[in-house]
């Protein structure tokens, strides 16, 4: 057990005597801070998993330091490392904890958008079992499931692309368009769209989630895509970011800090929801093996999207370890330093109240 394990559970309490001899444990020259190196090792121990060493890149110790070191001396006084501790570090040892299942629908898996019939040739059907099994097995805090749930008008249906004009720029006409071609919708506001087979009418047996999939008690249903003018990939905004479903409430509400996203489709609808949760500051995991996807480049593309953005990509059997936080992932930490960072500022920024 490293040294760090003997404090994650006084971290709730966040003891000054258990902060203090931590703090000298790592300032091994004992000139009251925490310098980049010594802090890289307090990370290499905060950080490893409990089997092995996960090592530390420079690049991301530093980026690290850099949000917790409010006079950015580059080291860290004693009186950062209790804010620290408890503005990051509680977080990292305890963060509260999210599943979204994005649109596990029949018409997804053997309805009018099946994804076997789609270029990457993948089975919507095969999330099931590993959601299930997730499920099962790991304590998510908040459990919530997303309908795509929309009106029989709505503007991403090939058969509707009539009801409304097109703008001059688009590349395709009202008498040509057809499903698959992407389109430029006069609105305003100008509106791209991507056509695709009408699917997830509201209240059709198509919009309905799979009955093979658990849903566990206590969880959240939330509808998106139901405004006939603007799509809606993600489960947050819309496609135009005009307005915004319940769940990022409902996640403040439950004081959720770390989103995980499943389902269907990786390259559009989980994709997009992982995009703007972290856009949100919730430390976000995508779970690969429990997604399937439309199209092989869209996938590529998406994924390094969401790494270029800071979402991690993890695999199912990674996250029980990582919701009991028995593994600490870096990127995570980094998540919610820059979040510690930004609370900070925030405050500093405030009109202080008379
Ligand atoms: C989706 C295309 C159209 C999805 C929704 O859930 O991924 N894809 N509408
Ligand atoms: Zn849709």
């Amino acid at each position: 057990m490293n040294y760090i394990e003997k404090f994650i559970k006084s971290s709730f309490s966040i003891d000054k005597n258990v902060v203090t001899d931590c703090f000298l444990h790592y300032d091994k020259n004992r000139d009251g801070f925490l310098d980049a190196h010594e802090f890289e090792v307090f990370l290499n121990d905060t950080f490893s998993d409990s089997g092995g060493t996960n090592n530390i890149q420079y690049e991301m110790a530093a980026a690290i330091l850099k949000q917790l070191d409010e006079d950015q001396d580059n080291k860290l006084s004693k009186s950062e490392f209790y804010k620290s501790w408890r503005y990051w570090l509680k977080y990292v040892l305890n963060p509260v904890t999210a599943l979204l299942v994005i649109d596990v629908q029949n018409d997804f898996i053997n309805g009018s958008l099946a994804l076997n019939g789609y270029p990457a040739g993948h089975d919507g059907y095969d999330v099931i079992p590993v959601i299930n099994k997730m499920l099962g097995e790991i304590p998510f805090d908040v459990v919530m499931y997303s309908k795509d749930w929309h009106p029989p008008n709505h503007i991403s249906f090939g058969e509707n692309v009539k009801l409304r004009p097109l703008h001059e720029t688009s590349k395709v006409s009202s008498d040509d368009a057809k499903v698959g071609d992407t389109v430029v919708f006069r609105g305003p506001p100008i509106t791209e769209q991507c056509l695709w087979p009408t699917h997830c009418v509201q209240n059709s047996k198509g919009a309905e989630i799979h009955c093979d999939l658990k849903i566990v008690e206590g969880s959240y249903v939330v509808n998106k895509g139901t405004n006939p003018e603007v799509d809606s990939y993600s489960a947050f905004w819309d496609n135009n970011k005009l307005s915004q479903t319940e769940l990022v409430n409902l996640l403040s509400k439950h004081h959720v800090t770390d989103v995980y996203v499943c389902g269907l489709a990786y390259d559009v609808c989980v994709g997009f929801t992982a995009l703007h949760s972290v856009e949100h500051g919730f430390r976000t995991v995508f779970i690969e093996d429990a997604c399937r996807g439309v199209t092989q480049e869209g996938m590529e593309k998406m994924s390094d999207n969401l790494k270029g953005n800071g979402i991690v990509i993890a695999q199912s059997n990674e996250v029980k370890n990582l919701v009991e936080a028995r593994h600490r992932n870096l990127q995570l930490g980094l998540q919610a330093a820059k979040n510690m960072a930004l609370g900070r500022e925030m405050a500093q920024s405030r009109p202080s109240v008379i």
